[in-house]
């Protein structure tokens, strides 16, 4: 690593020190089998997005990146696959999805913070690599958030705790940012844009779309919305970068969030391109980070 920094994952909660097993009931690993968590020890960077399908292409491209080399018949040093979400690890890098939205996400990342814990990881770095709407903004572009609003125009992942609201702040790690943003070469056929994402918890009406299954606003009012998302330098908008951004910022892990854009929001309401040109825009994000973890690893 370049870094000589050393921080262990260490997490804000008592509890976990009095139980006797513990198993993460999502991810299907249980944390008492030293022979699984031991392998999660040289993790450093954990890559997440939407579906299982895309992590496991994810890990395999970052695995050829960083010179994987695969032991035995299996493609990964881990892998699993449920019902819920799937994880792919080559070496360094551990590929996990998290589903739509910040529910879904943030059970998954709850699982995820005590696995790295049990295996002692060190210097951890957490990066979403996600789509997302773009406001003024042209479909491949990429873009790296600078923070994260939720309804209310707010800097806050709002959630609850025994029955009342808990709002916890979004933080950005702007070194990570910007090295992200560095990894961007001339000769790449797509940009790279620093700005703020808007989370909501409904692709439809929270995202001020007219053509959900119901609709109480005026076209007029959508314009209004997303003029308003410009005006406060939101550039791009999605369902998980909030929850991402202030659950890695509570325990600790430095954490980014870098998106593709497949629908500019000023010009239309859904994607118009081919599925072959949304995969080339989602291969994008996937470039820059792949760039990112090879420079950070030395390789
Ligand atoms: N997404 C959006 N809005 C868009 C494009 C993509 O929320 O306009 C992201 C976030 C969510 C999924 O996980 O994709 C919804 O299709």
């Amino acid at each position: 690593m370049a870094s000589t920094s050393h921080h262990p994952v260490m997490l804000p909660n008592k509890h976990l020190d009095h139980l006797d097993s513990d198993y993460l009931f999502h991810l299907d690993i249980p944390l008492n089998d030293s022979e699984i968590v031991s392998k999660f020890h040289n993790v450093k960077f954990v890559c997440i997005g939407g579906t299982a399908n895309r992590m496991e292409k994810l890990a395999l491209h970052l695995g050829q990146e960083i010179n994987f080399q695969p032991t035995g018949n299996s493609r990964f040093d881990y892998s699993f696959t449920n019902e819920r979400y799937s994880g792919f690890k080559v070496g360094p890098v551990f590929c996990v999805s998290h589903g739509i939205g910040t529910p879904s996400l943030s059970v998954m990342l709850h699982e995820l913070f005590k696995l790295l814990q049990k295996a002692s990881c060190c210097d951890v770095t957490l990066i979403r690599i996600g789509t997302c709407g773009g406001i003024g903004i042209s479909p491949g572009t990429v873009v790296i958030s600078t923070g994260a609003l939720t309804s209310g125009f707010e800097p806050f992942y709002t959630t609850s705790s025994l029955g009342k609201t808990l709002k916890l702040p979004t933080s950005v790690d702007m070194n990570l940012v910007n090295s992200l943003q560095g990894c961007r070469r001339d000769e790449d056929g797509f940009q790279v844009v620093l700005g703020k994402t808007y989370c909501t918890e409904d692709f439809y009406q929270g995202q001020g779309r007219l053509d959900g299954s119901f609709c109480d606003y005026s076209k007029a009012d959508q314009d209004a919305f997303l003029r308003k998302l410009y005006d406060l330098e939101v550039r791009n908008i999605e369902m998980e970068s909030a929850a991402v951004l202030a659950m890695a910022h509570k325990v600790g892990i430095r954490a980014a969030v870098v998106c593709s854009v497949i629908v500019d929001r000023l010009q239309a309401e859904l994607p118009t391109e081919s599925r072959d040109n949304l995969q080339a825009f989602q291969n994008n994000a996937i470039v820059l980070v792949g760039r990112h973890i090879r420079q950070r690893l030395n390789l």
